[in-house]
């Protein structure tokens, strides 16, 4: 069967393991083949600086300069302005590199100036060498708020100071009915030449929800012509990173790869599974989707690039299948 070159994807992403995914994406799509869509409700303000967590791990991820260990922040940081932070007295649960400073102050500064979220995240990818789109999910503020059974904690209070630990109860995007869906991302959903949608394996819920939380994007999504396909966080049963495994069990859902599929719903086309959870593609196909497995863990640059030419191929063949 010939497959011809997908001409544009679009991948939503959030977190350390959905920029994973994007860096294989980067690697097999030019810049005008593929633009990244970031979830921006973890930002927040934190003395006096506003912090776009994910659209950074995506930048400094994009642009090999992401802390190998953590995911997030720089490499070869340094911590001396946190050290005289701390002795002055502030905040130091959130830890802010010297390197890392740089994007919080260019950024702070040029929102300060009356730029836009996302023409200041061009503006800072171009200062990383990034020559990919990355989009914030929108312009406005949105904030992830966490129910907790010890009351609601904004998402960074819920995730980085008290370490996932308080028991989640349910999630709400504070602000996200005022958020809107940016030209330039209207312009992509709507052209022919959209060849697919890559939901990455990020938190489905803290992650990915709150891009879909935008007034009219679940309804853009479905309308586009491209298959919408999301690649499986969980493998196992277990989360690769982060608390999507003990969100789920705390919500009673089953902390299975069919229960991400489940929470998709009918947004998607297509699931892609870890080849360890192969013994789900029935039940993952009887909920009408289009299913494969194959190896999801990403360790090496290799494996980023073999899971993005899987999902890209797995895109190709639901085309095709949907062809007339
Ligand atoms: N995560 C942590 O667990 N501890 C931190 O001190 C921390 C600092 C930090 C600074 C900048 C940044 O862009 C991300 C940072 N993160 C930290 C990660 C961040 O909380 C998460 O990556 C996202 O919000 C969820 O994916």
């Amino acid at each position: 069967m010939t497959r011809r070159p997908l001409r544009r994807i679009l991948a939503l992403t959030g977190g350390v393991g959905g920029a994973k995914l994007a860096l294989g994406l980067a690697h097999l799509l030019e810049p005008e083949q593929v633009t990244f869509l970031v979830n921006t409700g973890d930002d927040f303000d934190h003395l006096g600086l506003r912090i776009c967590p994910d659209i950074d791990t995506l930048l400094y991820t994009l642009s090999d300069e992401a802390n190998p260990e953590t995911g997030w922040g720089r490499r070869n940081e340094t911590w001396h302005c946190l050290e005289a932070l701390e002795q002055l007295g502030n905040e130091t649960w959130f830890r802010l590199g010297d390197r890392d400073l740089a994007t919080h102050l260019t950024r702070t500064a040029a929102l300060a100036a009356g730029s836009s979220l996302t023409a200041v995240t061009g503006k800072l990818a171009a200062g990383l060498g990034i020559r990919h789109r990355v989009l914030p999910m929108c312009d406005e503020q949105v904030a992830t708020m966490i129910g907790t059974t010890a009351g609601e904690l904004a998402f960074q209070h819920y995730f980085v100071r008290e370490r996932c630990a308080p028991q989640v109860t349910g999630f709400r995007f504070h602000g996200s009915e005022q958020a809107t869906l940016g030209p330039t991302l209207q312009a992509l959903l709507a052209a022919d030449d959209l060849d697919g949608i890559v939901i990455c394996p990020s938190n489905p819920f803290v992650s990915v929800d709150p891009i879909l939380a935008v007034p009219g994007m679940r309804a853009a999504l479905k309308a586009a012509r491209a298959p919408v396909v999301a690649v499986s966080p969980i493998i196992q049963g277990a989360a690769i990173k982060g608390p999507t495994a003990k969100m789920m069990a705390e919500l009673g859902v089953p902390g299975d790869a069919l229960a991400v599929a489940r929470h998709y719903g009918d947004l998607l086309d297509g699931f892609m599974l870890d080849s360890s959870d192969a013994g789900l593609l029935d039940d993952v196909r009887g909920l009408g989707l289009h299913a494969i497995a194959t190896p999801a863990l990403m360790l090496t640059l290799q494996d980023k690039m073999n899971l993005a030419q899987s999902a890209l191929d797995f895109i190709n063949g639901i085309t095709t299948s949907n062809a007339p």
